[in-house]
């Protein structure tokens, strides 16, 4: 199995999307969700409860260092075109299928090279950090792109809580498995479960993020609730969703696409428009909502904050 390329010029034969099929059908699945009330009105400059649906626009606040300008993606095209294929491998299965997915209890296993490994309830880890906002591309290895207003925590502030060995150099991230609640792991269309992993100064930069809301709004199950990976200069694919192990290694950890597809995808994935997918160009990308397609940047435009990671490093081989 692999990922299908967005531009219907590369595969004639795939069926032309619709993005807004199942746009209505997000509001349960937020409105399910416990601990979410309590997670919005921690946030700094919450939305009342009351104005949940269609909440606090986060351009209406000052951008930080680490937003982005680019117009924000609407919710009901971020929550209702996805790749989640623990439940379906069409972009419309996730939002469609989001109900069987229970967020709570859910706890996050921490282990590893680590002092002290332990296991915790996903809303007491979430009462370590105060939660941030931060406007980031997503761009998919198929050539589309969005632009997610997440609501988490650094990444670093996590690992730095769990105390790393000197022996840790990398980070593994398992997402969920459980076929009673991911239709999509009942076949083996990839290894489940769907692993991903990036070396321990990138998990430090202060770009990588643990979502767990959209919007001003909690993370809903399509999205990847209720943890889920935000690391905006890589392709989408390594952002993983529905953590619920995250485990520091000494040795560079195996990630599902590579699995699956080794000369097609890369441990780094960083996002580059000089390096095509085997099976097509990732010099341009198509932003959801746009008509035309716009030119890929380095990095995903985030090259000033990152491409000195990667000083010495080839990047068409390490791709
Ligand atoms: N667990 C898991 N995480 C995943 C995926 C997946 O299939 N399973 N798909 C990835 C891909 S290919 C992309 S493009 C992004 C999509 O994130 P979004 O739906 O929130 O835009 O999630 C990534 N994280
Ligand atoms: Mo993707």
């Amino acid at each position: 199995m692999a990922h299908e390329p967005e531009d219907p010029s590369v595969q004639k034969e795939l069926p032309r999307r619709t993005f807004l099929r199942n746009a209505t059908l997000f509001a349960g699945t937020v409105a399910g969700l416990g601990g979410g009330l309590e997670l919005l009105s921690r946030r700094p400059g919450a939305a009342a409860e009351g104005t949940l649906p269609g909440a606090v626009t986060p351009a209406a606040r000052p951008l930080g260092p680490y937003d982005v300008k680019d117009p924000i993606t609407p919710y009901a095209q971020a929550t209702s075109y996805n790749n989640f294929y623990e439940f379906g491998i069409d972009k419309a299965d996730p939002a469609r299928m989001a109900g069987s997915l229970h967020t709570r209890p859910w706890t996050v296993r921490l282990d590893g090279e680590v002092r002290k490994p332990q296991t915790v309830d996903i809303d007491t880890l979430q009462s370590w950090f105060p939660l941030e906002d931060r406007i980031y591309r997503m761009r998919c290895v198929e050539g589309w792109s969005m632009v997610m207003p997440w609501l988490g925590f650094p990444l670093a502030a996590l690992i730095r809580r769990m105390e790393p060995t000197s022996k840790a150099k990398y980070v593994q991230f398992t997402a969920l498995y459980d076929p009673k609640q991911f239709p999509g792991q009942r076949g083996n269309v990839l290894d489940w479960p769907y692993v991903e992993g990036l070396r321990l100064d990138e998990a430090l930069h202060p770009l990588a993020f643990m979502a767990v809301g959209l919007q001003g709004r909690v993370l809903p199950g399509q999205n990847g609730a209720p943890l889920r990976l935000a690391v905006p200069w890589k392709y989408g694919f390594k952002s993983i969703k529905s953590v619920v192990r995250i485990t520091l290694t000494e040795k560079q950890p195996h990630t599902t696409w590579s699995l699956a597809a080794p000369d097609e995808y890369g441990f780094y994935a960083n996002v580059n428009p000089a390096v095509d997918h085997p099976r097509w160009s990732q010099a341009t990308e198509r932003r959801i909502g746009d008509l035309g397609r716009r030119k890929t940047l380095p990095f995903n435009g985030y090259a000033d904050q990152v491409a000195h990671l990667y000083t010495g490093l080839d990047l068409r081989r390490n791709f």
